[in-house]
């Protein structure tokens, strides 16, 4: 906890280390009581810093007890050192190498940060990054000091069986008082913040794999014995992604064994600790009858990104924190293509660019907006942001599109070849990239250093004289009040690749040539190119074109920005139509039902009467029929097609949202949609059973998503057959997925008696299983209907809620606050009160947790003004106690007008 108001920590300040650590051993004796790390540094003086003079050397280290301290084999003084809460200090010259080493105390059984050393269902875990090892011991904890590391771990062998950390197993035997012990070695160097160390009772799942050049690695799994059955979809997705990363990167694996560890307390999905991955139970484990298809990707996406990071991370790392898009965003941008080479390219792209202007937009448009390359921060902890990871991806991925496939390749090899075992920023990658290319991206970079979402608007002129088109491309950067706090007022323009096509009236695409293009030759075949947008205005006339086109713009969304046209509702229902862009196909449907969700927004409030545009049943209803005759269809996308966008990114929409009005609308639309498309939506449903076992491939999840999709608004007629139908699939169903849809579907409606007792039924066949009670909570914290807050409530009395762990945190209060928005944001306040109070309680155990938690808070400006008040005040209420950092940074920083 803080004592004084915590200090800002700025890019521009950064130094390189005074001192080196060569090599790092490490002996842990793991106690009930007391945990004894013993640690010896082989030291240097930075050469790079040596003119400067004599530098103290300061350690990090917090919340340590430090037992012994000696520096060439002497043990020092008390004149000779003095600490902190935060550091160790070393008053005394020192020659240009050494030897420290120290012992010091913890006590992981009482850590409830889940950051350092801590228990996790009685086994012994760390969580290091971002700055968790200065809470194992005392150390240059920053990750430009990289570090050579053995360690050794000792403890008692009937309850910890298993020792693990980083690298190789190198020798291991027994004591005489039961403890045994392990020594590993790590022959690549690494910071701190990449140690790991796991003890318990394991059990492991073995496989192995075979590199392109012949080596046969170790594959582990390692879980409790209770989930040996579920490690199954996690190896199938590591070697998937090994394979991937040689044929796709020439990327392969270094070490000669790599593991992976699920605990179930755990901050976030996983960590990609050298050699040694932990991840959180709900992010590896999975078998058919407990996972949903969700969950089975979600899995292959986060064992490939950590698998990923080996290479975009851990061979080459980050030379400081102000760098954590470096290594994110390129390896978010590798997994989201492996994902899409694994499924389908337009359907991983649709989900990525809906989170992305769901979450991120609505991060970058608020107080806590940031640059993907931040320029100061509080706590680090809090800069693992949507910005960070996915804008950071889209960043990368812009890259890949400006440079094209193979000199993308070129560059990422230049990059990891010329950085190998360095601590690098982002500079060094794009310079890589600039270098292995050719390629002028000096405007690129302001993607780096600038914030907030650009806006492009686009006119469209047909000269029928000329026989040409012009787009007309203005791009503003918005000055948000978060740009304001940044202090980038003076935005410059970006360089945003804008790819486009034009299609004619009969739906075919134009031959594109644009004036002034240097290798303007008439190409019959290209139907799709990319505009350099580089200018505040900027014109690009196309020619040969002998009809008023309709324009189809940011193809595969290649810019992360809110483009906007003045398309008719006419022009988006032929753009869902004939579009051959994908993503542009889903993203017409989208636009046109938020055209006439806005309008009834506006009509809500306006007291008039409310009626559905018949060309949005008309939409639905054709994509309905053709998913039945059309076999070439991807159903995962019709899926997406039919989702109304959601209250979430309607209210991002809206200023000062009124959420109740837009939950009618929305509710409004699905119920017509349900009712005039009745037979529709249950043709479908039944052409879309998956008969046979369940097997998790892309088109068995395409079909269930589109059949579930059909269920949600079957239920909504709210008829006995509906509620049958409902409880038949629940009851029947031989995987997650359907039980879990069913499930979701009765929870939501207005089967009450129903709902309770299928409820009751998923509880009493779960209760033992950790991830299926969490899927209980969050069901029942999502339920929009009336007095959530009282059952939110009464969830975290249930014998299973832990406030300690992070799970059960996010499955019950997070998704109240995230998902729930008609309650969350009831007028009375009742949901800012209570989200405070429990940022306030969490923030005395697990900080990271409790400003997570804190987030949706500051998203005060998008709402009405009494809402705006109401949240306000709970902000400055949370700003009044004893706060962590994290905390401090995020309620202190939400409050900024
Ligand atoms: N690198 C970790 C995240 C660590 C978060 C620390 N607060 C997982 C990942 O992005 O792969
Ligand atoms: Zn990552």
């Amino acid at each position: 906890m803080r004592d004084a108001q915590p200090t800002t920590i700025y890019l521009k300040d950064y130094k390189a280390p005074a001192y080196l650590i060569d090599k790092t051993d490490l002996r842990f004796e793991l106690g009930e009581d007391v945990t004894q790390v013993h640690s010896k540094l082989t030291m240097r003086k930075n050469p790079e810093r040596k003119g400067e003079g004599n530098h103290a050397l300061v350690l990090d280290g917090i919340e340590l007890k430090l037992v012994e301290l000696a520096i060439d084999g002497e043990a020092l003084s008390a004149m000779e050192y003095f600490t902190d809460t935060e550091s160790l200090t070393i008053n005394k010259d020192l020659p240009d190498q050494f030897v420290f080493e120290c012992t010091t105390e913890i006590k992981p059984q009482e850590n409830t940060s889940l950051e350092g050393l801590y228990k996790s269902s009685g086994m012994y875990c760390t969580q290091c990054e971002a700055e968790g090892f200065r809470k194992i011991t005392y150390y240059l904890d920053r990750p430009d000091v990289m570090s050579v590391f053995s360690t050794q771990v000792i403890a008692d062998k009937a309850n910890y069986p298993m020792l693990l950390s980083n690298g190789n197993p190198a020798a291991e035997g027994e004591l005489d008082d039961g403890r045994h012990w392990v020594t590993w070695e790590d022959p690549f160097k690494k910071p701190a913040y990449l140690f790991a160390l796991v003890a318990g009772d394991l059990v492991c799942i073995k496989d192995t794999f075979t590199t392109c050049s012949g080596r046969e690695i170790d594959l582990r799994i390692f879980v409790e014995e209770r989930n040996s059955d579920k490690c199954d979809h996690a190896l199938y997705s590591l070697k998937n992604s090994m394979k991937w990363d040689e044929e796709v990167y020439g990327r392969e694996y270094d070490l000669d064994i790599f593991m992976i560890v699920a605990v179930d307390a755990f901050n976030m999905g996983a960590m990609e600790n050298k050699g040694l991955n932990i991840f959180n139970s709900s992010c590896v484990l999975a078998k058919p009858d407990t996972a949903t298809d969700a969950t089975y990707q979600r899995i292959e996406a986060i064992v490939a990104h950590e698998y990923f990071h080996n290479w975009s991370g851990n061979r080459v790392t980050c030379r400081d924190w102000f760098q954590l898009s470096l290594k994110e965003g390129f390896t978010v941008f590798r997994d989201a293509c492996f994902s899409a080479d694994m499924h389908s390219e337009t359907v991983k792209r649709v989900e990525d660019v809906n989170f992305l202007r769901t979450v991120q937009f609505s991060e970058d448009a608020g107080p806590l907006s940031h640059p993907i390359r931040p320029d100061s921060f509080m706590e680090i902890s809090n800069f693992y942001t949507v910005t960070i990871y996915e804008k950071g991806a889209e960043v990368v991925g812009m890259i890949h599109t400006l440079l094209g496939p193979d000199l993308f390749r070129k560059g990422s090899d230049l990059y990891f070849d010329r950085h190998d075992g360095q601590a690098v920023t982002t500079e060094d990658f794009v310079k890589a990239m600039e270098d292995a290319s050719g390629k002028d991206l000096a405007q690129f970079r302001y993607w780096y250093s600038q914030s907030g979402t650009p806006e492009i608007s686009v006119s469209g002129e047909f000269n029928a004289a000329a026989n040409t088109y012009t787009l007309k491309v203005k791009q503003a950067s918005s000055v948000t009040a978060a740009t304001i706090i940044t202090g980038q007022t003076q935005q410059l323009p970006f360089h945003i690749p804008v790819k486009v096509g034009l299609l004619a009236a009969d739906g075919k695409e134009l031959s594109l040539k644009l004036v002034g293009d240097s290798d303007a030759t008439v190409n019959e075949n290209l139907k799709s190119l990319v505009l350099d947008v580089t200018e505040a205005e900027q014109n690009f006339e196309f020619t040969d074109i002998t009809e008023a086109p309709v324009p189809s713009l940011l193809r595969g969304f290649s810019a992360p920005v809110k483009l906007s046209f003045n398309y008719s509702r006419d022009d988006l229902v032929f753009l869902l139509k004939n579009d051959s862009d994908g993503f542009c196909r889903w993203d017409a449907g989208q636009q046109l039902a938020i055209d006439i969700l806005l309008e009834l927004v506006q009509k809500l409030a306006e007291g008039d009467e409310l009626s559905l545009d018949a060309r949005l049943v008309d939409a639905f209803a054709s994509l309905l029929a053709q998913s039945i005759t059309d076999d070439q269809m991807d159903k995962a996308m019709v899926a997406h097609m039919l989702q109304l966008p959601s209250e979430k990114y309607l209210i991002e929409l809206i200023p000062n949202a009124d959420v109740d009005a837009i939950h009618q609308a929305r509710e409004f639309v699905r119920k017509t949609l349900a009712d005039k498309l009745s037979s529709e939506w249950l043709h479908c449903y039944h052409a879309h059973k998956v008969a046979g076992e369940y097997q998790p491939q892309s088109s068995h999840m395409a079909d269930r998503a589109l059949k579930n999709r059909c269920l949600g608004y079957i239920v909504e007629t709210g008829t006995d057959e509906t509620l049958q139908l409902c409880l038949d699939q629940y009851h029947q169903a031989n995987n997650m997925t359907d039980a879990h849809a069913a499930m979701s579907a009765l929870v939501n409606s207005t089967f009450e008696s129903e709902r309770n007792a299928v409820l009751a039924d998923f509880y009493s066949r779960w209760q033992h299983d950790v991830q299926m009670v969490d899927q209980w909570f969050s069901l029942q914290a999502g339920n929009d209907q009336p007095e959530a807050l009282a059952r939110i409530k009464h969830l975290m009395e249930h014998e299973k809620f832990d406030i300690k762990n992070p799970n059960k945190v996010r499955s019950v209060v997070g998704v109240f606050a995230n998902q729930n928005l008609v309650n969350f944001h009831h007028k009375s306040g009742s949901g800012y009160q209570f989200l405070a109070d429990q940022v306030l309680v969490l923030d005395k155990l697990n900080p990271q947790i409790a400003s997570r938690l804190l987030t949706p808070l500051t998203g005060w400006r998008n709402f009405d003004a009494q809402r705006q008040k109401l949240m306000k005040a709970q902000l400055e209420r949370v700003l009044k106690g004893q706060l962590s950092k994290d905390v401090y940074e995020i309620a202190s920083k939400g409050l900024k007008d």
